[in-house]
């Protein structure tokens, strides 16, 4: 039975005849040299690929025989090495070709690449093309990443629980690593290579220290040695306060000089198990982590104090921006390995919108060369929608990262279908307007707009040890999206639905095109089921879903929804202008432009900005009141129609993942009805308006 496991590289036989024939008269016979370890995994991958798809077996030939498929680079093929030279090519580090070469009577197809991860990414991307059923005649495809690190957030611990995380246990088995490699490891490798993806980070980065002790060092190696020949290169979480908890110092003060050496000693023993490694990811002064502050001193040192002892091997930092309220941090310490919020001691908050800006636009220029700032992609936190982070348009001395998360935390979690690329898309393509109009957080995260050699973007990983991987069936959607945007973000959401849908489930015309449609239309279906017109979190605190308007003793001011709603007599939303929080001014002035203005802001984000009265008129002409009962309505009916739609598809896919995506769409459609009655019934006791006939009067159970 398809179980989910095999994910978008199941290598099934190709259904169209014209096409299968096509396929397997091209592919007769292979000419890779394996001269490295990614070499062979990519012969392997190929092969493998083939013959699922094909029913060949392919031969090995040493020539370049008729219908002969050859891939490699200068250094292993003399072949490949004219053939660049011929063309002038340079795929560079990480790119490939893909080419129909007609000599004579003989047309072959060529992989070519200057390096052999960039033949290992050629083959996936010519086995795409395959399992999507496209002409391979005439081939001439060019491709190379946009951004150099792509990688993978795992906010897993040790215990194997994972933050956030709605498919299981986390894939690392501590207990048995180093000695024994489960299958899945390599089955992640190679999922994460078919899409570009070049990194992940093992660990939560509410930090354990024992990541750092010698017995784990020695399971991240072993992983390490799993993933080299894919290109993957592994980080760690580094706890701040880890020279005081496993290295026996007094103090983890950046400035102090045995601290720096510590550091320095670490990396070096890292370093010595696996030459490759990534950096560090660090999340300090947030959330009760520990951090510079707690020495008095700022973020741009500790993130120094790691650059430094990196530096020599090559590695970098990630230094996370997500902090809010520094204030608070330091009656709640006991946030981390299995991380519950916090109680008591609200600290009455000012805008948390505005505190990652605050703290580090100060810092831009301080950081070294090889520090990575993560920002998420909002100011608050993984929203169903946000503006973009004001700092995209606000450091342009310092690289910054992108991170997104795909674990759906405010996303219906593990039973909802969220397909997330317009997510990521509506945010990548923003324009900060920090170099004038053109100025798409793509181009700050690519390095394009302020030259920085060095560029990352980051997935919060939704992967765990379900069958599937994912919980949903179409959380891989979001894995696969991820990296594919991540290697060309101008790839449009529609065309990595269909390829994901086309490798997933079928080729078949009906499915795809009826699928499509109901992934494109989820996101903003849960937008409007949860958080219309710029509401934001709202949802039940701690574990995170489910509608929750009313709550407002969480124990920080800043974590209640009653905060972030503003909701009153007089109307509903936080003013954000200069007469209120004037978080705007974090922006460029002409992103102020768009949103300053409450009869102008574009009405997805007006209550991100504004407190608007309840009879203000909208651009539909209903009164704000009325717009949020359409919305909401319609939220719920976006679920139905993607019910009604799924339901028809079962003559397309197989009964076991058919009928779990049915059964979750029901669960979907029920809780978008919860989160619509919770929201309008509470909203409604200070509107004190009736909710229009026109739409389903919700009921008050
Ligand atoms: O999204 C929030 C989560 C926390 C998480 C934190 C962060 C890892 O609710 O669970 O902690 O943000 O990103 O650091």
């Amino acid at each position: 039975a398809e179980n989910g496991y095999e994910l978008w590289m199941r290598y099934v036989r190709v259904q169209n005849p014209v096409l299968l024939k096509q396929y397997q008269s091209a592919l007769k016979y292979y000419a890779i040299q394996t001269t490295s370890a990614t070499l062979s995994v990519a012969k392997n991958e190929l092969l493998k690929g083939i013959e699922g798809l094909t029913g060949n077996r392919i031969n090995e030939t040493q020539g370049t025989e008729n219908n002969s498929i050859i891939a490699g680079t200068p250094a292993s093929s003399a072949f490949i090495k004219r053939f660049l030279d011929a063309g002038n090519y340079h795929p560079g580090k990480e790119g490939y070709i893909i080419q129909s070469e007609k000599t004579g009577s003989k047309s072959r197809i060529v992989i070519a690449a200057d390096n052999d991860i960039g033949v290992l990414y050629g083959v996936f991307a010519f086995l795409r093309l395959l399992q999507t059923e496209q002409n391979i005649h005439d081939l001439f495809i060019e491709s190379s990443p946009k951004i150099q690190y792509r990688i993978l957030n795992h906010w897993d611990n040790l215990n194997r629980t994972v933050e956030r995380g709605y498919a299981g246990a986390s894939i690392w088995n501590w207990h048995t690593l180093p000695d024994y490699i489960d299958q899945r490891y390599i089955d992640y490798a190679r999922a994460n290579a078919s899409v570009g993806i070049n990194g992940t980070v093992l660990t939560n980065v509410n930090a354990n220290s024992l990541t750092l002790t010698a017995p784990y060092l020695q399971k991240v190696k072993a992983l390490a040695d799993v993933f080299r020949p894919y290109g993957i290169k592994v980080f760690l979480t580094a706890k701040f306060s880890a020279p005081e908890e496993i290295g026996g110092l007094k103090t983890a003060d950046p400035l102090n000089a045995e601290v720096k050496n510590w550091w320095r000693q670490k990396c070096n023993e890292i370093y010595a198990l696996i030459p490759d490694f990534g950096g560090f990811l660090i999340k300090a002064n947030s959330e009760g982590q520990p951090g510079p502050q707690g020495y008095g001193r700022t973020h741009a040192d500790g993130a120094n104090l790691f650059a430094d002892a990196l530096a020599p091997h090559g590695g970098i930092v990630m230094w996370r921006a997500f902090v809010y309220d520094v204030r608070v941090q330091n009656t709640n310490e006991h946030f981390g390995e299995g991380h519950q919020e916090a109680t008591g001691n609200a600290i009455a908050a000012e805008d948390r919108f505005k505190q990652a800006y605050d703290e580090f636009k100060p810092l831009d220029g301080k950081f070294r060369k090889n520090v990575l700032l993560q920002v998420k992609n909002g100011p608050i936190d993984f929203q169903p929608r946000e503006p973009f982070s004001p700092l995209f348009g606000a450091m342009p001395q310092t690289p910054l990262m992108m991170e997104f998360q795909l674990t759906q935390e405010y996303l219906g979690q593990g039973t909802h279908l969220v397909y997330e690329a317009p997510l990521f898309k509506e945010c990548l393509d923003a324009d900060t307007y920090a170099k004038g109009s053109g100025s798409a957080v793509a181009r700050v995260i690519d390095g394009s707009l302020n030259d920085h050699p060095v560029t990352g973007i980051a997935g919060v990983a939704n992967i765990g040890n379900d069958i599937n991987w994912t919980g949903h069936p179409f959380g891989q959607a979001n894995w696969y999206a991820f990296g594919r945007l991540a290697w060309d973000y101008h790839l449009s959401s529609a065309q990595v639905a269909e390829e994901w849908l086309r490798q997933t489930f079928s080729n078949n015309k009906i499915f795809i095109a009826a699928a499509q449609k109901i992934m494109l239309a989820s996101r903003e279906a849960v937008v409007n089921y949860m958080t219309p017109l710029g509401l934001h979190h709202i949802m039940g605190t701690g574990h995170h879903y489910g509608p929750a308007p009313w709550v407002d003793n969480a124990g920080r001011a800043d974590w209640n929804p009653v905060y972030y709603h503003k909701a009153d007599a007089a109307g509903i939303g936080f003013d954000r202008t200069a007469a209120g929080s004037n978080a705007l001014a974090q922006y460029q002035p002409e992103v102020q432009k768009q949103w300053n203005n409450r009869s102008t802001c574009d009405e997805k984000y007006l209550l991100w900005f504004h407190h608007v009265p309840w009879s203000f008129k909208m651009n539909t002409g209903r009164s704000l009141w009325d717009e949020l009962c359409y919305k909401y309505n319609a939220g719920v009916d976006s679920v139905r129609w993607m019910r009604e739609q799924w339901n028809r598809l079962n003559a397309y896919v197989d009964a076991e993942r058919f009928t779990s995506i049915k059964l979750l769409l029901g669960i979907q459609e029920k809780e978008a009805v919860w989160w619509r009655n919770a929201c309008l019934l509470y909203f409604q006791t200070f509107s004190k308006m009736a909710i229009p006939s026109k739409y389903e009067q919700p009921d008050k159970t």
